[in-house]
């Protein structure tokens, strides 16, 4: 559904957010709405609108014509917001359960009108609380099998797949992850951010001539390859999760890149709660990052087998060589990943809201320190367990 809003760009009060709900959502006409921003994220505007009678609510999301996170001196583009939705509903063909349902768009006004989720928590908060949603990895591996085989050229005609990766050329939101994880983390430029205690651990990755070849390769990996339709940022942020649910939010980083892009990001981010966590708790993200690989590569197995259209399909070792390939890019991403979130300019709360200074600063370069074995060793690995391994080392 297309809205019929005033067609020039204005932010949302939350008057007008609840008149906007009003024209797309089947509130009682009489009901008294209240309204509540409750965005979180670097980026947008999340405004939750509820009728307090009935329990209904319904969320409006609105892109902002900058980045939140710095402020106006960052303008951005508001087509990220149709970007957002149109993932959402590609996506959504494959892995309905898993994304939430899209009601409407407003491409002027850069707004999506969608499912609420707040009877779900967001893994990350709920990660770091100690929880550890039994259902995470099983459905990030079907959402990642799923969405990447049917909108690659192993799923699609080509015609159709060159179709879909012109439609979601995304080239703003893709500098800024060519900016933000793949360049700035790795030379001394002030858009860095770290504690004074990290000094010497960033200046080693910023002298390693060998991370830089290695990380130079991956961006070019980013950059070039229009693999599948990525989601383009799958941290814990941008999960809402429970004891029985899983759902995938805020694709607007979306766009035609490798598919290991995808799975190196969400196993970085389960790292983070592996370097954080202790004994059995710890124990349980480890079997998440396997879990979520094995579910990737068993469902795209199963995809490949059943409904490719790939003539080479079954070349034999083509398959084998095609999952190599995801798992060694993985790695590396993964690496990046982690290194950008604890030297970089947007960081993560698993690590920053670690109050002893002592431990904080430990993990850190324990971050680092297994970013940089990641990016160095993913060629030699063969199998998730040895990516275990690469963390299990730089632990000691
Ligand atoms: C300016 S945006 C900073 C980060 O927030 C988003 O969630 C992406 O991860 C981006 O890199
Ligand atoms: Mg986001």
């Amino acid at each position: 559904m297309t809205l019929t809003v005033p067609t020039t760009y204005k932010a949302l009060t939350d008057e007008s957010a609840i008149a906007l709900a009003k024209t797309v959502h089947t509130f009682d006409p009489a009901a008294q709405l209240t309204c509540r921003e409750i965005g979180d994220g670097n980026l947008n505007y999340v405004f939750q609108i509820e009728d307090p009678n009935t329990g209904k609510r319904v969320i409006i999301k609105q892109a902002l014509p900058y980045a939140k996170i710095i402020g106006e001196s960052w303008p951005l583009t508001l087509k990220r917001a149709t970007i957002e939705a149109n993932v959402l509903k590609k996506h959504g063909e494959f892995v309905p359960s898993l994304v939430p349902a899209v009601y409407a768009t407003d491409e002027e006004l850069a707004i999506t009108v969608m499912e609420d989720l707040s009877h779900l928590e967001i893994a990350r908060e709920g990660l770091i609380n100690g929880q550890n949603f039994p259902r995470l990895a099983q459905d990030i591996g079907e959402y990642l099998a799923l969405t990447l085989f049917h909108t690659s050229d192993y799923g699609l005609h080509p015609f159709e797949k060159k179709r879909l990766a012109a439609e979601f050329s995304n080239p703003e939101l893709c500098k800024i992850t060519e900016d933000l994880i793949f360049t700035d983390p790795f030379f001394d430029l002030d858009t860095n951010d770290y504690e004074p205690q990290l000094q010497a651990a960033a200046e080693a990755i910023w002298n390693n001539r060998k991370l830089q070849l290695e990380v130079a390769k991956l961006k070019k990996s980013f950059l070039t390859e229009a693999e599948a339709l990525l989601h383009g940022d799958l941290h814990t942020g941008s999960i809402f999760a429970s004891q029985e649910e899983t759902k995938v939010i805020d694709p607007e980083f979306g766009f035609y890149g490798p598919i290991g892009f995808d799975v190196g990001l969400f196993l970085a981010n389960l790292i983070f709660q592996s370097i954080t966590r202790e004994d059995e708790d710890r124990l349980v993200i480890v079997d998440h990052i396997e879990k979520t690989w094995e579910v990737f590569a068993s469902r795209f197995t199963e995809l490949w087998t059943t409904q490719s259209v790939e003539s080479f399909r079954k070349t034999e070792g083509y398959l084998e060589y095609v999952l190599d390939k995801v798992l060694t890019d993985a790695a590396g991403f993964a690496g990046c990943e982690l290194i950008r979130r604890t030297i970089g300019l947007a960081h993560v709360k698993d690590l920053d809201s670690i109050e002893d200074a002592e431990n904080r600063i430990r993990f850190k370069k324990q971050a680092l320190e297994t970013g940089r074995a990641l990016i160095l060793k993913r060629e030699e690995t063969a199998s998730i367990k040895d990516i275990l391994q690469i963390l299990e080392e730089a632990r000691t």
